[in-house]
């Protein structure tokens, strides 16, 4: 189930044991939480992030959207504070619920939300909460590197971050060269863009998913459809925290997006439906091509490089070798779309699921071992 990645013990229907507090949670055959999670106390969710962080500005438009209320508050990544050792990550954001929970990890977070506020879910139940997971994932995971070599491979970004982020007056030089710039340029060599070569390749694609975007939004009001889910909370996102608020690039040709982008979510009814499974949209069709060429070689490649005990390892991206860090993240996080499948999804769903995956070149890489 969804909600798994929150969780030190996952179980399947049954309990499970929150790691931040000793709560006995309950869990339906769907996975669907009962007990403690319908009792709601007057406090409000607080967000952990800085305006800058795509995953903290994913999570403040998904709230936007559920209509409910939060607070934000200031916090950087590995500030050693005592939330890191509750919500079990160094990473922002992270969200404390109003029974004082520290959560972390959007994905998870939003599913959590979503039984709350299921009227306006951001994943829907069935074949296209499915579709909208995979699209998520791949943004997630891949796209949102785009981002990182943007803001950390152009001195002016650098610049303006560490000026409006840490209050320093730098001039190029010294900002490329300051230590709190020394963090992006390393996580664009382990996710494959340091080259100049992969960088263009990567740009051109984002661009062109931009361009996508742009032609989605003449003709449905959000990316899958005409209402929003978790992919629309990604992608304003990434708008909000770098690519519409750092100097490079410049999206002023993307006049739709951008109208988009200004537009608050608070302002949907929680009416409309998403296009239909499995066609979904050109858009949605986009970002999956985009992860069977792109994002698929690089999770295979990282989950035989993980088997296999490597740090590092080689695949070909945009047609030319390219080197990456090992990591465990991409594993686990697409656990939680095995976990979607096994679990959310019953035996006619997960046969169209194994046929829409095979069709559209993801099964590999979607479909869960044994299922
Ligand atoms: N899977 C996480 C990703 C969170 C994430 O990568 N946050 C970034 C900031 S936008 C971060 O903390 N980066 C620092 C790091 O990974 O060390 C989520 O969805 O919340």
């Amino acid at each position: 189930m969804l909600i798994d990645g929150l969780f030190t013990e996952s179980v399947n229907a049954g309990e499970t044991r929150h790691r931040d507090r000793p709560v006995l949670l309950y869990f339906d055959q769907n996975g669907v939480l009962g007990g403690h999670l319908s009792h709601h106390t007057n406090a409000e969710y607080v967000i952990h992030g800085v305006p800058m962080s795509l995953f903290t500005r994913k999570l403040e438009a998904a709230f936007d959207f559920y209509g409910v209320p939060y607070q934000q508050t200031r916090k950087g990544t590995r500030d050693g504070s005592e939330l890191e050792g509750r919500a079990g990550s160094h990473q922002i954001p992270v969200l404390i619920t109003p029974e004082n929970w520290a959560l972390a990890d959007t994905t998870p977070v939003i599913g959590t939300l979503d039984e709350r506020y299921p009227a306006r879910r951001m994943v829907p139940a069935g074949l296209p909460g499915l579709l909208v997971h995979v699209v998520e994932e791949i943004l997630d995971e891949w796209v949102a590197r785009v981002m990182v070599h943007y803001r950390w491979h152009y001195p002016e970004n650098t610049r303006d971050v560490l000026a409006t982020g840490f209050g320093l007056e730098l001039s190029l030089e010294e900002a490329v060269k300051h230590p709190a710039a020394q963090w992006g340029p390393r996580a664009c060599r382990a996710t494959g863009t340091e080259l100049i070569e992969h960088q263009q390749a990567a740009e051109h694609e984002y661009i062109t998913m931009l361009d996508a975007l742009e032609t989605q939004l003449a003709e449905t009001p959000y990316a899958l459809g005409d209402r929003p889910c978790a992919v629309d909370c990604m992608l304003l996102g990434g708008l909000r925290a770098h690519t519409n608020r750092d100097p490079i690039p410049d999206l002023s040709r993307f006049t739709r997006v951008l109208e988009w982008n200004e537009q608050q979510g608070s302002a949907w009814q929680g009416d409309g439906v998403l296009a239909d499974f499995p066609t979904s949209t050109p858009f949605a069709q986009f970002v999956l091509e985009l992860g069977r060429d792109h994002y698929a070689p690089f999770l295979l490649g990282n989950a035989q490089a993980l088997a296999a005990g490597h740090k590092s390892f080689v695949v070909d991206t945009y047609g030319t070798p390219c080197s990456y860090l090992t990591r465990p993240y991409p594993e686990q996080s697409r656990q939680m779309i095995f976990d979607r499948i096994r679990h959310r999804l019953d035996d006619r769903e997960q046969a169209a699921a194994r046929t829409w995956l095979e069709d559209v070149g993801l099964a590999a890489c979607f479909w869960p071992p044994e299922a």
